[in-house]
């Protein structure tokens, strides 16, 4: 049953405010990607979001339609960063190389916005460097605490940063790993990023770029969590709107394709790097801000989610066992967008704990440990988490060397 509420529809631009926004992707109504269930909730109604997208011609930024308060989606949160090596490599890396970039001196603050269980402070805090997360997690805060990461349980916002502010002094780095797309009012959180930055002090926001999204079909990032999937050229707007500066712009590859952006107060002394006007540039000659590229995307996405529904259900006509691999949210987005229900996957495997005992949300599979994989031996493993695909079949030696396939969605459908 599809029932819809407590959601609001997004009639302005979250950057620039202009009313005349083109829709170009409608993947249907479905719950919140997070929203894992207990066997115990299995019974109970579930409530269904619409998930569609639009485009703000003025500015460039795509975002949703409508909006699901943060309350329903974050307060008690079942992901977290750190089962994945190749995250944590990548967090490890980038700490180190935000200090180098920030001339940043030991004991000098460092805050994490949507901290998590404070993997990236862990990176900052082994260089010396004071640090402190705020995050609305009840869960995931009391752990992080508990592991020596100070953190608070709350938004960032103005009103946040002024408390901060007030008890830690100015930072000289802070940081936001995907979590600015997750944010509705982004303007007071740029209001609250200004306050507290010291006057030399770096911003870095990590977010998957747009480009990556488009070019690489990663439809299913696109999920009510993620308000807003960003270029560059709509960030130099919600920049200069802050008075604050982009001085330089790193590429990873990292959750499908992931671009770090370096910001600093506007009128400080820092240089604007050669790589913020090479991706502006970049993204002109792709006509971001025009239609067409989205409509082709739409078209893309409609002919994937025919083909990989077909493939399922022919391998099931078949009679084989198929799982899923990695609960993620993108996962649930894929499976409901596709129309994959419990009986065309039999369970799923993740790494993440407290995922263990759960089901998927709405088409309620099963969620195991990932040693079950071994133990159950599915004739094909459909990688949920894509974007982990390498690091998953590489630890899954002993699953192909059986004769186990995984099946890898993106960019293109193929089996390994
Ligand atoms: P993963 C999250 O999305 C949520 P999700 C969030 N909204 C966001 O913005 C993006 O990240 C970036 C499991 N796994 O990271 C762990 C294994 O089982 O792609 C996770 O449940 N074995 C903040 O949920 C899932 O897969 C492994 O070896 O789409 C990956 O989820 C590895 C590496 C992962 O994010």
């Amino acid at each position: 049953m599809t029932t819809i509420h407590d959601q609001y529809r997004q009639t302005f631009c979250r950057i620039c405010q202009s009313a005349k926004l083109v829709p170009f992707l409608d993947l249907g109504a479905m719950p919140i990607p997070n929203g894992f269930l207990s066997q115990s909730q299995l019974s109970m109604n579930e409530a269904r979001y619409p998930l569609a997208t639009v485009l703000c011609p003025r500015c460039g930024l795509v975002q949703l339609t409508h909006v699901v308060p943060a309350e329903r989606m974050f307060k008690n949160y079942l992901y977290i960063p750190s089962t994945s090596r190749n995250l944590l490599d990548h967090f490890k890396k980038i700490a180190r190389e935000i200090i180098d970039s920030a001339h940043a001196k030991q004991g000098e603050l460092v805050v994490d916005i949507g901290s998590n269980d404070g993997t990236l402070l862990s990176f900052f805090k082994t260089h010396g460097m004071k640090i402190l997360g705020i995050d609305p997690a009840e869960n995931i805060v009391a752990a992080a605490n508990e592991n020596g990461i100070p953190t608070i349980n709350d938004y960032f916002s103005k009103e946040s940063a002024q408390r901060i502010k007030k008890k830690y002094g100015k930072a000289k780095i802070i940081t936001a790993t995907n979590v600015i797309a997750h944010i509705d009012d982004i303007h007071d959180t740029f209001d609250g990023i200004r306050l507290l930055l010291a006057r030399d002090g770096l911003f870095v926001m990590e977010a998957p770029y747009l480009v990556d999204l488009l070019k690489k079909n990663e439809f299913d990032t696109i999920y009510h969590e993620h308000l807003s999937y960003f270029a560059i050229r709509p960030l130099t707007v919600l920049a200069k709107k802050h008075k604050l500066r982009i001085i330089d712009i790193y590429h990873d590859d990292i959750h499908g394709g992931t671009v770090r952006v370096y910001f600093v107060h506007e009128k400080s002394q820092w240089r604007t790097q050669p790589s913020v006007r090479r991706f502006l540039a970049k993204e002109k000659i792709l006509f971001l801000d025009k239609p067409e590229p989205y409509v082709a995307f739409a078209g893309r996405v409609a002919r994937f989610r025919h083909s990989l529904r077909k493939r399922l259900a022919d391998l099931k006509k078949e009679k084989h066992i198929i799982a899923g691999y990695g609960a993620a949210a993108k996962g649930n987005v894929l499976m409901h967008s596709c129309g994959i229900t419990a009986d065309m996957l039999d369970f799923v495997v993740d790494s993440i704990s407290y995922k263990h005992g759960k089901f998927t949300p709405g088409n309620h599979i099963p969620i195991y440990p990932e040693e079950r994989l071994l133990e159950l031996m599915p004739d094909y493993v459909l990688i949920l988490a894509w974007n982990f695909a390498d690091e998953i079949i590489a630890k899954n030696q002993e699953y192909r060397a059986r004769g186990g396939k995984f099946i890898v969605p993106h960019p293109r459908i193929r089996i390994v």
